[in-house]
């Protein structure tokens, strides 16, 4: 898979031996350095579509310990990847080679859960989903949701900036994140750990590490400002016949709703068509071209309720929507979320995807699709799209019954160009990752490449972390 799809030479780094071995378990308790069979899940990404072969995973659960490890790795120029719940879907989470692999899975302590300021401070490698189960005890959320929260690490979603289900309430990781500790390639641990939303004290340092995806560091600690839980939580799912209608109904929602509107997602016929059909789910509309979902969040379910029920009804008058449903039984809300959330691994049940990521403008955002379906005609299973289109981010993907290299060739670099001409991003919110360091000038300026080299050289003269990601080679 690898190799054929992404063609790259091992640098070179040390190669593992007994003396390194004995040393990290020197530093960690023997339990905790993993070898041999038990390394193989950390090997291969979530879409199966990069894996290595690392015969060492280690499992640090203090500061100290990754300090120490990336001492010893800097010293012997040993090659690591740092990982978190393994969910990324760019190929950045995992080996390519025998990199050694750093589990964050074992720092998962939440540290302190401020219920006046809302600031939480806590280890990288609490787990999404139980980051929130915590904070919500304190009648806080985490400003960010994700399908894959039952596994991703805070410091994965911090690594790789993650988007998600609620950015157009939330705002992005870069706002809500307000310090960050981190350990440095040589071991330099950086405290930039804060307390309060407002500490304008020179440079910005630890948006390095919100977007960098292990390139910079290893982020070990995070301070995250977590709003007020909402009281009324309600949903209306709705059928649209076409992607104008899909953009007027997104506009009226935005002026019907206003403050609170928690999220705005789109998804296909085809799209909802794998998740209900994957996984059993029963659609409560009928098939239509497009599907809508509209959340509010906010202090007064009766007062919510008949806002979107408002909504609705203006939306289905002006033939905006041709049918929809409102509710807030907690039920009905998984089931409608599941029929989103759960396309991606239907996907991945039917075949090999080829997924893309990326930022349009809300005009041109749906046409890629099928322009991308005519390109590949029957080479393609399926050519699909849906995604956060309150935040101009579509998630297209192409599934087919294996990797081939006809398709591969249709399909890139033609969306990454298709893009660029559109001034989008090639990379919305999953990252640049082992997939797309090829693809980063579509998006990236020379210059600004240039500049992100400057700073890997500051930061990690020795290019041990997270190689082959994120910056393209330098003969390229
Ligand atoms: P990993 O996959 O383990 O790692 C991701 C990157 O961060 C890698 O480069 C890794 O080296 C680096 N890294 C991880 N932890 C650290 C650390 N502590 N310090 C330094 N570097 C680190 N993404 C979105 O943005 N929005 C979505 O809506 C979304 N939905 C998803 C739905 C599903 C079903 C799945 C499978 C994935 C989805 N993703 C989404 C992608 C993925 O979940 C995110 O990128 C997530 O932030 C990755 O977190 P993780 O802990 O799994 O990180
Ligand atoms: C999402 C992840 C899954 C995919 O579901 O919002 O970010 O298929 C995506 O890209
Ligand atoms: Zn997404």
């Amino acid at each position: 898979l690898t190799k054929d799809r992404y063609p790259v030479k091992r640098g070179n780094y040390a190669i593992i031996n007994d003396q390194d071995v004995a040393k990290f378990e020197s530093i960690l308790e023997k339990h905790r350095v993993i070898t041999g069979e038990e390394t193989q899940g950390y090997n291969i990404d979530w879409i199966g579509s990069v894996r290595g072969s690392s015969n060492v995973v280690l499992k640090p659960k203090t500061t100290e310990e990754v300090s120490e490890i990336l001492k010893y790795c800097n010293s012997r120029k040993i090659a690591v990847v740092p990982q978190g719940g393994n969910t990324g879907l760019v190929g950045g989470s995992v080996p390519v080679f025998d990199e050694v692999v750093i589990s964050m899975s074992l720092m998962n302590q939440i540290e302190r859960i401020d219920e006046y300021s809302g600031i939480v401070r806590c280890q990288s490698g609490v787990v999404l989903e139980a980051l929130e189960a915590n904070v919500r005890e304190k009648n806080l959320c985490v400003p960010l949701d994700l399908g894959a929260k039952g596994s991703c690490h805070i410091g994965g979603n911090v690594s790789t900036n993650a988007g998600g289900l609620r950015l157009i309430r939330y705002g992005n990781l870069h706002g809500s994140v307000l310090g960050v500790e981190a350990v440095l390639a040589n071991g330099q641990i950086m405290n930039l750990m804060s307390n309060f939303k407002k500490d304008n004290t020179g440079f910005h340092l630890k948006h390095l590490f919100i977007g960098s995806e292990g390139s910079l560091g290893i982020v070990t600690k995070l301070a995250i400002h977590c709003p007020t839980a909402p009281q009324a939580v309600n949903l209306a799912f709705v059928g649209v016949e076409n992607y104008q209608n899909v953009l007027d109904t997104f506009l009226l929602a935005k002026k019907e709703l206003g403050e609170i509107l928690s999220s705005v997602e789109m998804i296909d016929e085809l799209s909802l068509g794998c998740s209900t059909t994957m996984c059993n789910i029963q659609s409560p509309l009928q098939t239509y071209p497009f599907y809508m979902i509209f959340e509010t969040s906010g202090s007064n379910n009766a007062h919510d309720e008949e806002k979107l029920t408002n909504f609705l009804n203006n939306a289905m008058e002006k033939s905006l929507v041709a049918d929809g449903v409102v509710t807030n039984e907690s039920a009905k809300m998984k089931t409608i979320w599941e029929m989103r959330e759960r396309i991606a691994e239907s996907l991945l049940k039917m075949g090999y995807c080829f997924k893309y990521d990326i930022s349009l403008p809300l005009s041109h955002f749906y046409e890629i699709v099928p322009v991308l379906r005519e390109r590949v005609g029957d080479l393609a299973k399926i050519v699909c799209g849906y995604g956060h289109v309150g935040d101009s981010n579509l998630h297209l993907n192409v599934l087919c019954d294996s990797f081939n290299k006809e398709i591969y060739s249709l399909v890139e670099p033609f969306v990454f160009e298709y893009t660029s001409k559109l001034n989008g991003s090639v990379s919305a919110e999953h990252g640049i990752g082992f997939h797309k360091p090829k693809y980063l000038h579509f998006s990236k300026s020379k210059e600004a490449i240039d500049m992100m080299r400057q700073l890997k050289t500051l930061m990690d003269p020795n290019e041990i972390l997270n190689p082959y990601k994120v910056l393209p080679p330098l003969n390229k």
